[in-house]
């Protein structure tokens, strides 16, 4: 006979729980009831999150071996592996959402799933290693620490370590970028030039405008993101232009001057048919970061036979044991 305490509670009071908790500022935990938009909106942001950190891997990863002396190599080896974790992280708090990892990467690979337009371009000298350290962690920095207070606690939690490890990253980006500033006009050019290709994609990577965004009010309301795409790319703004004028260089914005009222950055409009365009998989590098992720999950096929085989293996000598 079942009690009426080991009922499961009526829809409408599951739903008030979770609005209460919601509204409390507390966290969701995998356990509790969780309405099926607020997990598929979860499941979206977190895929896409770890595809672009694995995806993110690649464009740094290409100076891996061309990196000009062994200090600065040992920091990016770290840094790229540093992105890797990150995107475990994030795909294990995705499968406490009910979706699998593998799941996830298929759909990724087949296109059913997006990731960061940011990654999509070209890093053409070593000077922008040290822009993707500084702007692309800065912006990566600036729109995550608030999800640190994301009301899902795995996603949440996950965060706390990803923005420390950011915030390492985006020193070595400006610790490199000043020692070239320091050095030969040549080297001031390339970090110039760097700058002037990354400045625009990097304030496209928090997203359309407020008015073009479909997903945003529904995910504030859930208290998944916590500030609009807009606020959060003024505050990369605000927090970017002073350390742009310590470094020496120009941001590529003739709009972009101090509002005396406001005491913020008043900036151009970024390029959102740009936005589009490369979300849509038609910027300079989506097919060849696409073709090397495919590749690379191909080449590791015997990888993941492999551990499962071994994981079978050993659950099989486990239970013979228990058996004896
Ligand atoms: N690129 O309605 P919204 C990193 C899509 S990690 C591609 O505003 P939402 C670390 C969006 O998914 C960088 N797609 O969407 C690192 C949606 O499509 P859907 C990644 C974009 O979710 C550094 C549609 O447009 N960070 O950098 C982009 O409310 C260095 C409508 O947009 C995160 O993922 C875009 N830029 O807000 C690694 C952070 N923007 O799914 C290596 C977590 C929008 O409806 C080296 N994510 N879309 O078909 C977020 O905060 C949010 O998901 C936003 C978008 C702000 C990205």
């Amino acid at each position: 006979m079942t009690t009426q305490s080991a009922q499961a509670p009526p829809p409408e009071r599951l739903q008030e729980d979770f609005d209460a908790t919601i509204a409390h500022d507390q966290r969701i935990e995998p356990r509790d009831w969780m309405p099926d938009g607020y997990r598929g909106t979860l499941v979206r942001q977190i895929a896409q999150h770890a595809h672009s950190e694995i995806i993110g891997m690649q464009p740094e990863g290409e100076w891996i071996g061309r990196a000009p002396s062994l200090r600065r190599k040992a920091i990016l080896l770290a840094k790229v592996q540093d992105e890797a974790g990150h995107g475990l992280y994030l795909y294990s708090a995705a499968e406490t959402l009910g979706t699998d990892r593998a799941e996830l990467t298929q759909r990724l690979i087949e296109g059913r799933q997006k990731y960061s337009s940011i990654f999509n371009y070209p890093t053409l000298t070593f000077a922008d290693v040290g822009v993707i350290g500084w702007l692309v962690d800065g912006a990566a920095i600036c729109n995550q620490v608030p999800l640190c207070r994301s009301s899902y606690g795995p996603y949440a939690r996950a965060m706390v370590r990803i923005c420390k490890e950011e915030s390492f990253h985006q020193r070595q980006g400006y610790e490199l970028l000043m020692t070239m500033m320091r050095g030969t006009d040549a080297q001031r050019e390339m970090v110039q030039d760097a700058v002037d290709r990354w400045w625009w994609p990097s304030l496209m990577m928090f997203g359309p405008p407020d008015d073009a965004s479909p997903n945003s009010a529904r995910s504030m309301a859930w208290k998944i993101k916590r500030h609009s795409n807009d606020e959060l790319r003024r505050r990369f703004v605000d927090m970017t232009v002073p350390q742009a004028e310590k470094l020496g260089v120009t941001l590529p914005d003739p709009e972009l001057r101090r509002n005396e009222q406001s005491g913020r950055y008043d900036f151009g409009t970024p390029d959102w048919d740009e936005l589009t365009r490369v979300i849509k998989g038609d910027g300079p590098c989506n097919a060849e970061r696409m073709r090397r992720r495919r590749s690379a999950h191909e080449d590791g096929a015997w990888v993941r036979e492999a551990a499962t085989a071994h994981a079978a293996k050993q659950a099989a000598r486990a239970r013979k044991e228990a058996a004896a």
